[in-house]
Order: structure tokens, then sequence, then C-alpha cells
């Protein structure tokens, strides 16, 4: 069932600066005239209503998007690289690698979320010329573009969810009541993954998701486990069938089981309101036993209708049930930041960074200024002049010389080696 996947994002890389010079006829030393590289593609996960499953990212794990090109001389721009859209089902949630955070909820169609953001291009040459410094031989290289793991988790949205344990006729019901076509079969645990249907009654239309069978410590992950209450959690009410043929287990029983594993799975899930069907009315074991059943339900405050999917005795009923009660529950839960507070992934803060030194040599860490190395042509000399001035201006210099730099030591950044001076 593809409905939970990992996987690898890399944005596009910057495209290098150019350190191209002019060549002009009467003119002894051209000006610089290379141009910056092109930006890096940024990486996006959007919502796609064409799409129901994350199936498509089950084999294919890495994703890369396009690199921008260098800078040219005339003071000519790369091109950009081009940006890559990894399509999900609406009720994708985001999240890091690991832990509970949710970093978008994907609801409607077209909300989408940066992922990775790509590198900026490199600087060419025309920026470094200075008064005292008019013909600069180099020139910044791209930015590398980020990259990451990243979670994709779909909760369905539907507005209505049908649980019971496994046989009590949920797929029945949904085939019933809408087009959808589940597998139904005799024996617990035919529905894998989770059915949809859409059901339309007088105006109201609705989306119904048949749950694969709950059974006793599902929410602790016995059985299909929270593979699929996850589903359940958007559902704005539940339908809960009880099997009232009491041929796998006693109906009483069933239904105190299903309202523990809600319960124990999420709090918020206790509280969905929920319509209680006592099903295969039509059997006559089902009718023998319905008085005591009602009795017994009634006594915890619960209000069952008895249907039968076959004869489709009380089914209307219980459609209109849900029809009334509908347009007066809140609308679908969602999770996490809203769309328009998540344009960009929540990334690291940039400027701090610190220097950790263990025996001879010196590390600096934190994302500015291993960008800043990563950005810099190290084999040039005048390059690596223009990065001590970077250095100083973030504070790297000072603090390193606080924790006892000398020259001839070596600084690790950003896997670099730099030999101090
Ligand atoms: N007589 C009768 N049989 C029913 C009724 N509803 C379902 N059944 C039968 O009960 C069995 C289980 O039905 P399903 O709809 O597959 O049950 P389910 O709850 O979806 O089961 P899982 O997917 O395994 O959780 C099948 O043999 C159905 O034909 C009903 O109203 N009357
Ligand atoms: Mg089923």
């Amino acid at each position: 069932m593809f409905d939970r996947v990992k996987v690898y994002v890399k944005a596009g890389d910057g495209g290098d600066g150019s350190p191209h010079l002019r060549r002009e006829m009467y003119v002894p030393h051209g000006g610089p005239d290379g141009g910056d590289g092109g930006r890096g593609g940024s990486v996006y996960v959007e919502a796609d209503d064409q799409l129901n499953t994350l199936i498509t990212y089950a084999h294919k794990k890495h994703f890369k998007a396009g690199s921008g090109g260098r800078g040219l001389r005339q003071r000519q721009h790369g091109a950009s690289g081009e940006d890559l859209v990894l399509k999900v089902p609406p009720g994708t949630v985001v999240r890091p690698p690991e832990g509970d955070e949710i970093l978008a909820d994907l609801v409607q169609p077209g909300d989408r979320v940066l992922v990775a953001r790509g590198g900026r291009g490199g600087l060419g040459n025309v920026h470094f010329s200075t008064a005292t410094h008019q013909t600069p031989r180099f020139a910044q290289k791209g930015e590398p573009g980020e990259e990451r793991w990243i979670r994709l988790e779909l909760k369905l949205i539907a507005d209505v969810g049908i649980v019971g344990l496994p046989n009590a006729g949920k797929s029945t019901l949904l085939s019933v009541i809408s087009a959808a076509k589940p597998k139904i079969a005799d024996y617990p645990f035919t529905t894998l993954e989770p059915q949809l249907g859409v059901v339309q009654r007088d105006d109201v239309d609705f989306v119904v998701a048949d749950i694969p069978g709950l059974i006793e410590g599902a929410h602790a992950g016995a059985g299909l486990g929270h593979e699929f209450l996850r589903h359940v959690e958007r559902t704005r009410l539940l339908v809960h069938l009880v099997d009232g043929s009491g041929q796998l287990s006693d109906p009483l029983t069933a239904y105190k089981q299903i309202r523990n594993e809600l319960s124990l799975y999420a709090d918020r899930l206790a509280g969905v309101p929920e319509i209680v069907a006592v099903t295969k009315q039509d059997l006559p074991e089902a009718g023998e036993l319905w008085p005591l059943v009602q009795a017994e339900l009634e006594a915890l405050g619960v209000h069952p209708l008895a249907i039968s999917a076959v004869t489709h005795q009380g089914v209307d009923q219980l459609l209109d049930e849900i029809a009334r009660r509908l347009p007066e529950l809140p609308p679908p839960a969602t999770f996490g930041p809203s769309p328009t507070d998540y344009k960009v992934f929540a990334l690291e803060p940039e400027d701090d960074f610190r220097v950790e030194s263990e025996d001879g040599g010196f590390t600096v860490r934190g994302r500015k200024v291993e960008r800043v190395i990563a950005m810099t042509d190290l084999r040039r000399p005048e390059a690596v002049d223009y990065l001590q001035g970077q250095l100083k201006r973030l504070g790297v210099t000072q603090a390193l010389e606080r924790a006892g730099v000398k020259s001839g030591d070596v600084v690790h950044i950003g896997g670099e080696e730099l030999v101090w001076e």
C-alpha cells in the first residue's frame, strides 16, 4: 500500500560565474566581462487531484532539479536550472526524515511547498573589480543546491469513514451506496487499502472511505494497524458498522473494541461523531439478536440503526442521517502549518557558526560559512584573498583567533582544508 514513502530531493547547483576578461584591440588591459552563473532549479512537492496514491514513488527515490548554466563573456548570465515538481495526491503531509513533525499538509489541489532550494548562481568577475584591482581574474562558483530526505505520507480526505471489525460488511455497504467496486469476501482482512466512494444524497455530495477492518491492538500496529487508522484522521463523521449476526464476535464486544482502538490511537478520533449501524439484518440470527443488541447499545447512550446491505433495509435512513449531520460538522481536519505559512521549507538558521578545535586542527561549521567556501574557487589566489575579507566580515577569523589559530594551522570548513596564514 503506497501511502508512505521516503524520498531524496536535491536542488540544482547554481552555475559558476565567469572570470572572463574582455580583449579589445588598442586597449592594453581588457576589463572583466564575465557574467553570473544561472540559478539552480528548486524542488517542490505539489498536490494534484489526478493522483490518489504515492505509488509513483514506490521505486524511484532520488529526484534532482536542473543545475544552473555557467556565466559567459560579455556579462551574459547562465541559464536557470529547471525546477522539479513532485506531484502527490491531495491529503499528503510532508515530514522530515525522522520524528512526528509535519512540515506541510497539502490539502487543496495546487498546494505546493518548497523542499529543496536551488543554489544561487556564482557572481561573474565584473562584480569583483575595485579601484585598486581592476582586472580580477576570478569569479564565484555556483552555490550548491540543497539536498535532504523527506517523508511523504497520505492521509486521505473523506467526509465519512466506515469503520468496524473485519468482515463487518464495510465494503459491501460502500458498494451499495456508491459506484465504488471494492472487493467483498466472506473472510476478515479482505480490504487492504482504503477505498473511496462518492455518495449523492439530495443536494449533499460526500466522500465515503471504506477503511480496512480494525482489530484489537490496531492502534499499536496489530493487524494492519496504523496503516489505515491514519486515513480516518481527517474524516468528519464515522459510520461504525457492527456485524449483527454475531458470527465472528458478540456485537456489543465488537462495538467496544473499535471504540477502544479509536481512542487509543488519538483523542481526536474518539471525538469524531459516529453513527452506529448494526448490519446483516436480513440474516435470521441478526434478527433474533437485534432487540438485545439495541438495548445494550442504548444503555451506553448509543442509538443504533438496523440495516442490511443486501436488502437495503435501513440504508436510506442511514444516508439521510449522514446528509443531515454533515453540513453542521467542521471541515476535514488539516495538520501542521496552513499552506500560506509554508511557501518556504523551514531551514536551519543561516548565520550561526561554531568553531571546534581538536589536536592540531580547527573545524568551522555553519551553513553560511560553508556556502561561502563552496562558492570560492580555491585554486585562484585572488579568490582566496577575497575569501579572507568574507571570513572577517562573518566574524569567523576573529573566532578562530580567539580559539588560538596560528599561521600554518589547518582549518576545515565544509569539506575543504585551508592552511591558515
Ligand atoms: N447477509 C448479509 N451478508 C453481508 C451483508 N453485508 C456484508 N455481508 C457479507 O459479509 C462478508 C464480509 O463483507 P465485506 O463487505 O467484505 O466486509 P468488510 O467489513 O469490508 O471486511 P474486511 O474488508 O475484511 O474488513 C461478505 O461475505 C459479505 O457478502 C449484509 O447486509 N447481509
Ligand atoms: Mg472490506
